[in-house]
C-alpha cells in the first residue's frame, strides 16, 4: 500500500544562499494573551539579485509593511502560504530598513511553536522553523545578525537573549551582540522566581547565572544549577571554550514539545529536566537533567557560535553536542556504564529507525518537515559518527582538528562537508569515504570468521549494509573494528587494536600467539554495526567473566540472553549457560554495582523481536513476552538467595544523594527486587513503597506491584500525595501501561486517557501515556489490535493541536512491517485511518506515507 501526500519536498541539492545580508534586527513585543504586537525593523544590504522574499506562517495578522520608513502599498508585495514577497521595485539602492508590524495571538497557541502560553508564562519555541510565526522573517539558520529586543508586559520578569540593557517595571530591553539565526531567538515573560549564582570563566570575566521556574519550584532547582557549573568548567577544561555573555538564564515551563533547547544565553527547558528533589525525581532523572543541562550549554559553541548552513546539516551541532555531552557524563560518572547505556539507546530507538521505513541518513537530502528529522539518526548515530573519526584519527588529531574548528569557523553557518575538511586539514587524512557515514543511511552488518593455524590467528570480515528507503546501493564503509586478544586462562595477550576495515571483505593476522585465544571483538562497541560472528554460549561466558573490556564483557552476557529469549520465544527451555554466568556477575563484589545491575536487565522485548525478523523469522510478541517473564524467573528462583543478599546489602544509607555510586547500589537493588517479586507476590515490593525514602525506590517498587499485579492500593496512594505535582503524575501516567500485562495495556491506557486530570494538550502528559503503552511491546502490537486503535485515536486528535508531538509519537508504528499478516493489517488499516485524517497536518502526512511506502 502506498500512501502519497500532497506536501513539498525540500532538497539539500536547492541550496542557494540569502540575497540579502542582515546587518542588525530590533523587535519590539508589546505582550497581550490574545493580541501581542510585534514590531520587527531589519536592516539589510543586497549581496544577490532579486526580490525580498520573507517567510511568515498564516497566524500572522499584517498590521503595515515599510521599507526606510515607506508604508508599502498592496502592489508592493504578494503574499501566498507562509512566504512574503516584497518585489524589487519596491527597494531602494543597496542598503535599507524593513518593517513589518503584525499581531499574533499567543493564547491560541497549541502548537508549543512560535510565541506561547504555558501555565500563564509567555515562552517562545523557535527551532526550527517557529520565528515565521512571531513575525516576517528570513526564517533560515545561514542568516545571522546581532538582536535588539524590547519587552512590554505586565509580568515581573522579561527575558531575552544576551544581555540586560535597562529594566523597568513593564519593560525591558535586551541586546545579544553575537550574530545569530532566528532559531536561536527567545522571549520569556512571566512571573518568575531564580535561583542564581555565578561563575567566573578562564579569563576571569564574570557570570550571572538563574534557573527561572514558577513560584514554589525554587527548591527543585539546584540540581540544574550544579550542572550548569559543571558544565561552564568542563567546557573550558576539556575544549578550551568559555562563554560569552554576562549573564545566562535557564527557565523551566511545563509545556514544551521536546526536551529543551539551546536559544543565544536563554535556555528554555521542559521542567521534567530542571526540577528534581529526592521525593519527586528518580535516579534517572537526575542523569538525564545533568547530561541535558550540559547538552543546551554545550550548544553555545557547538551550535550557536558554529550553527548550521541548512537544515540538512542538522548532525553538524546536534551529532557534536551529543558526542559532547557523553563525553561530559563519562567524566562526571562511570565511563563504561555510561557507554553501555548510549548503546543500549542507539539499539533501542537508532538501529529500530534505521532497519524500518523511516531509515534516513545522518545527513538527509530531502525532507518535507525538517522537524521530523530530529531523530535518532541524526542524534545519536551523528555522536557514534564522531566517535569514530576520534578512534580513526587518535585523541591528539581529534584535539588538532577541534581547534582549527573553532578557529575557522566560528561565527559561521557551516556544513559537514566542512566540518569534514578540519579533520582532513589537521591530520592530512583523506575522509571521502568516510563521509558515507554521513550519507548513507542503514546500519551495515559486519560478520567476523577466524581461522587458527599454528600460531597464527587470522580475522576475516564481512560487511553489507541492507538497503534503505530511496538508496540501494552501499558501497563499503571505513569501520574501525576495535580488538583485543583474550589468552585460555583470562589474560590479556594483545590489548586492544584498532583495525580499519574499508573494503566489502578484508582480513588481518595475528602473529605469534602461544595458544588459539578468544577474540574480544568490536570493544568499546567501536562502530555503530549488527555483529555477527559463531561463538558459542562457552566463549561469552568466558568473555563475561575475563574480558577486560567493559562493553565486550556486557554485550557477551546481552548476547547469551539475546539467544536463550530468541530460543524460548520458539519454543524453547532457559538456558541453563546464561542463568549460571549471569549468577556468576552478579555475585562479584569486586564489579561495579551498576555495571553488575546492568548485566542483569534482560534486552528488551522490542530487541528480541527486531533479532528474529533479521533472522528471517516472524517475531510473536505474546511469546516472546512470555519468554521474557519466563527467563526473568527462571533467573529469580536459580540466584534467589544471592538476589536477597544483593537486596538486603545494596541499601544506601544516610541522606539520598543523586552521585553515580549511589544510583549504581540502588539501581541493583532495584533489579534484584523486580526479579523477587516475581517470586515472593510483591511482598518486597510492597515493603518498599511503604518505606521508601526517595522516588528511586518508591517509583521501582510501584512498577514491581503493577507487574505483580498488586498496585491497586499503591496506586491510589501514589495518586494522592503527588496529585498537585504535575511531573510526579505523569510517571504514574506512563508506568500503569507501560508495566500492564498486555492483554490489559490498550484498556488501561483507553480507560487513564478519559480521566479528568489526563491533560492530553500538555506534551508530557501525552507522551507519558502513549508511550508507556508503547513501550509495552506485546501490549502495543496486541493481536485484536486494541493498541494501535487507542493510539491512532489519539494522534489523530493530537494532530489538529501540536503536529510535531502527534508526528513523532507516530513513530510508534515504524516497526508495523516486521510482524504477521494479522497484525500488520491492523496497525496498516490504524495508520490509513490517520493518513485519511481530513487537514492532516505536513508534520504526521509525512511520517505516515513514509511508514506505508
Ligand atoms: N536543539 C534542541 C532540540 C529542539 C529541537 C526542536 C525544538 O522544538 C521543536 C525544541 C528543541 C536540542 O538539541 O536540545
Ligand atoms: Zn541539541
Amino acid at each position: 500500500m502506498t500512501q502519497k501526500n500532497a506536501f513539498q519536498t525540500q532538497y539539500l541539492a536547492d541550496y542557494r544562499p540569502y540575497p540579502f545580508r542582515l546587518n542588525e534586527t530590533r523587535l519590539r513585543f508589546r505582550l497581550s494573551d490574545h493580541a501581542t504586537e510585534v514590531e520587527s525593523e531589519l536592516d539589510l544590504t543586497r549581496e544577490g539579485d532579486g526580490p525580498l522574499v520573507l517567510d511568515g506562517g498564516a497566524g500572522l495578522k499584517l498590521l503595515r509593511l515599510a521599507i526606510d520608513g515607506r508604508e508599502l502599498e498592496p502592489g508592493d508585495f504578494t503574499r501566498e502560504g507562509e512566504v512574503l514577497t516584497i518585489a524589487e521595485t519596491a527597494l531602494p539602492g543597496t542598503s535599507f530598513t524593513f518593517e513589518a508590524h503584525v499581531r499574533i495571538d499567543p493564547g491560541a497557541n497549541t502548537t508549543f511553536e512560535g510565541l506561547y502560553l504555558s501555565g500563564g508564562m509567555f515562552c517562545t519555541q523557535c527551532e526550527a522553523e517557529g520565528f515565521r510565526h512571531i513575525t516576517f522573517y528570513p526564517d533560515r539558520p545561514d542568516v545571522m545578525g546581532p538582536f535588539r529586543v524590547s519587552i512590554e508586559s505586565t509580568k515581573s520578569i522579561l527575558l531575552s537573549n544576551g544581555n540586560p540593557v535597562s529594566t523597568a517595571p513593564g519593560r525591558a530591553e535586551w541586546h545579544d551582540p553575537w550574530p545569530k539565526p532566528a532559531y536561536l531567538f527567545a522571549l520569556v515573560a512571566g512571573d518568575l522566581v531564580a535561583i542564581s549564582d555565578s561563575f567566573t570563566t578562564m579569563s576571569g570575566r564574570e557570570v550571572a547565572l538563574n534557573v527561572w521556574v514558577r513560584p514554589g519550584d525554587q527548591d527543585r532547582a539546584g540540581f540544574a544549577m550544579e550542572s550548569l557549573i559543571k558544565s561552564m568548567k568542563w567546557d573550558e577544561e576539556v575544549y578550551g571554550r568559555e562563554y560569552d555573555l554576562d549573564v545566562f538564564n535557564i527557565v523551566a515551563v511545563d509545556d514544551f514539545n521536546m526536551g529543551a533547547m539551546e536559544n543565544k544565553g536563554l535556555n528554555i527547558f521542559n521542567s521534567k529536566l530542571v526540577l528534581a528533589s529526592p521525593e519527586t525525581a528518580t535516579d534517572d532523572d537526575y542523569n538525564r537533567i545533568e547530561g541535558v543541562i550540559a547538552h543546551e550549554y554545550f550548544h553555545n559553541w557547538t551550535g550557536n557560535r558554529i550553527t548550521c548552513r541548512d537544515w540538512f546539516q542538522l548532525c553538524l551541532k546536534e551529532g557534536l553536542t551529543v558526542f559532547r555531552d557523553q563525553q561530559f557524563t563519562s567524566d562526571m560518572r562511570s565511563a563504561p556504564v555510561k557507554r553501555i547505556e548510549d548503546v543500549q539507546t542507539l539499539r533501542a530507538r537508532q538501529f529500530r529507525e534505521d532497519q524500518g521505513p523511516l531509515a534516513h541518513p545522518v545527513r538527509p537530502d530531502h525532507y518535507q518537515e525538517i522537524n521530523n528529522f530530529y531523530t535518532a539518526t541524526v542524534y545519536e548515530k551523528g555522536a557514534e559518527v564522531i566517535g569514530m573519526l576520534k578512534r580513526l584519527v587518535g585523541d591528539d588529531g581529534y584535539k588538532a582538528a577541534l581547534d582549527l574548528y573553532f578557529d575557522r569557523h566560528d561565527g559561521d553557518a557551516a556544513t559537514i562537508e566542512d566540518w569534514l575538511s578540519v579533520f582532513e586539514d589537521a591530520t592530512g587524512r583523506d575522509l571521502a569515504q568516510f563521509k558515507r557515514w554521513y550519507t548513507d543511511a542503514g546500519t551495515p552488518r559486519l560478520r567476523m570468521d577466524e581461522a587458527w593455524d599454528d600460531g597464527k590467528l587470522t580475522l576475516s570480515f564481512t560487511q553489507v549494509t541492507p538497503p534503505t528507503p530511496g538508496q540501494d546501493d552501499k558501497p563499503p564503509r571505513v569501520i574501525p573494528i576495535a580488538v583485543g586478544l583474550i589468552g585460555p586462562n583470562g589474560d590479556e595477550v594483545r590489548p586492544t587494536e584498532v583495525l580499519e576495515m574499508t573494503e566489502a571483505t578484508q582480513s588481518f593476522a595475528f602473529e605469534g600467539l602461544g595458544a588459539r585465544p578468544t577474540v574480544s571483538v568490536l570493544r568499546g562497541f567501536s562502530a555503530p554495526v549488527v555483529l555477527d560472528r559463531d561463538l558459542d554460549d562457552a566463549g561469552r561466558a568466558f568473555l563475561l567473566a575475563h574480558d577486560t573490556d567493559p562493553f565486550v564483557r556486557w554485550e557477551s552476557g546481552r548476547g547469551l540472553a539475546l539467544t536463550a529469549l530468541q530460543a524460548m520465544a520458539q519454543g524453547a527451555e532457559p538456558d541453563p549457560a546464561y542463568i549460571a554466568a549471569i549468577g556468576e556477575l552478579a555475585g562479584d563484589d569486586a564489579v561495579d554495582p551498576a555495571f553488575r545491575a546492568l548485566c542483569l536487565q534482560l534486552p528488551p522485548e522490542d530487541e528480541v523481536a527486531a533479532r528474529l525478523s533479521d533472522a528471517g523469522i516472524v517475531p510473536d510478541p505474546d511469546a516472546i513476552h512470555a519468554a521474557h517473564l519466563r527467563l526473568a524467573r527462571a533467573v529469580a528462583e536459580t540466584h534467589e538467595g544471592l538476589l536477597d543478599r544483593l537486596y538486603r546489602q545494596m541499601t544506601v544509607p544516610g541522606a539520598y544523594i543523586p552521585d553515580a555510586e549511589g544510583a549504581a547500589r540502588r539501581a541493583l537493588r532495584n533489579v534484584a527486587l523486580a526479579r523477587l517479586s516475581l517470586l515472593d507476590g510483591g511482598a518486597r515490593a510492597a515493603a518498599q513503597f511503604a518505606d521508601a525514602g526517595n522516588m528511586t525506590e518508591r517509583f521501582a517498587a510501584l512498577a514491581a506491584l503493577i507487574r505483580a499485579g498488586k498496585a491497586e492500593g499503591a496506586l491510589v496512594e501514589f495518586h494522592e500525595e503527588f496529585a498537585s505535582n504535575r511531573l510526579v503524575m505523569d510517571k504514574w501516567y506512563m508506568v500503569q501501561p507501560a508495566a500492564a500485562d498486555p492483554s490489559q495495556a490498550a484498556a488501561i491506557t483507553r480507560k487513564l486517557s478519559e480521566r479528568d486530570d489526563f491533560d492530553w494538550k500538555n506534551p508530557n502528559r501525552f507522551r507519558a501515556l502513549l508511550g508507556g503503552l508503547s513501550a509495552n511491546h506485546a501490549g502495543f502490537h496486541a493481536a485484536d489490535g486494541a493498541g494501535y486503535d487507542v493510539t491512532a485515536d489519539w494522534l489523530i486528535r493530537m494532530d489538529g493541536a501540536n503536529p510535531q508531538i502527534a508526528a513523532r509519537m507516530s513513530s510508534a508504528f515504524e516497526t508495523w512491517w516486521r510482524y504477521d499478516a494479522g497484525r500488520r493489517e491492523k496497525s496498516l488499516a490504524a495508520l490509513q485511518r490517520i493518513a485519511d485524517t481530513p487537514r492532516l497536518s505536513r508534520n504526521t502526512s509525512e511520517m505516515v506515507s513514509r511508514m506505508m511506502a
